[in-house]
């Protein structure tokens, strides 16, 4: 097992309870880069299990809000939630510069410029052109870009400027291969189901470590 700095996986932990993400967190750390954290498990388990999922595993904690409100909601939402341990949160770019900049001014963002399910063609994917222009101009610490969809991550990795990182959701369970999409020029990869749904979660997050390894 390498140093945390090579590690280029991320645990989506879209459970409800508290215990379960906690055990999963823990027995599954070795192998990630970061955790990432969504609606699901805030609702289920409250803001304060970023603080302890950091306090359990020393990794960074990515807040999957993907905020996309007017810049005061998005800096009453942000704030609360770096405030609670976020080391990153997700917002959409859609809304705007002044909405995304709002985040930003708080902590490190990460802006969303394409998704990875069927429905990302019909509205997002028309802008992510845009959506680039906007993640260039203000240089957050990185995009979102859909695993499903290796070919426009090699574009968007064409279009975006050197330093950005690409963070890609959609390997596993939504059909993405971890291997195809770093090749393409991800950095990191994002999973959920295939890891915390699996008879071994710790099993599954070292399988798909391997396969990220030497890409
Ligand atoms: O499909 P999975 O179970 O591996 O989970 C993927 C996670 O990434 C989940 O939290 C989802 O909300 C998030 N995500 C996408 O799947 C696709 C996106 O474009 C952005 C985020």
């Amino acid at each position: 097992m390498s140093g945390s700095e090579d590690r280029r996986l991320i645990l989506a932990l879209d459970v409800y309870e508290r215990e379960r993400a906690l055990e999963i967190a823990e027995h599954t750390a070795d192998y990630l880069w970061a955790i990432k954290v969504n609606w699901p498990l805030i609702i289920g388990s409250g803001l304060g299990i970023i603080t302890e999922l950091k306090q359990v595993t020393g990794l960074p904690i990515i807040a999957d809000l993907k905020l996309a409100d007017i810049p005061n909601t998005n800096r009453l939402i942000a704030s609360k939630v770096f405030e609670a341990g976020a080391d990153y949160i997700i917002a959409h770019g859609f809304v705007g510069r002044d909405s995304v900049g709002a985040v930003m001014e708080l902590g490190e963002t990460i802006i969303v410029v394409e998704m990875s399910h069927p429905g990302a063609k019909e509205f997002i994917q028309p802008v992510t052109d845009k959506l680039i222009e906007l993640a260039n101009e203000l240089e957050p610490f990185g995009v979102i870009a859909p695993a499903t969809r290796p070919e426009r991550v090699s574009y968007i990795r064409s279009k975006l400027k050197h330093g950005i990182k690409i963070l890609t959701p959609g390997v596993g369970a939504q059909g993405g291969r971890a291997g195809e999409v770093l090749k393409a020029g991800a950095d990191y990869v994002i999973v959920g189901r295939s890891i915390y749904a699996s008879e071994n979660p710790r099993e599954s997050a070292r399988i798909l470590y391997e396969e990220t390894l030497g890409v």
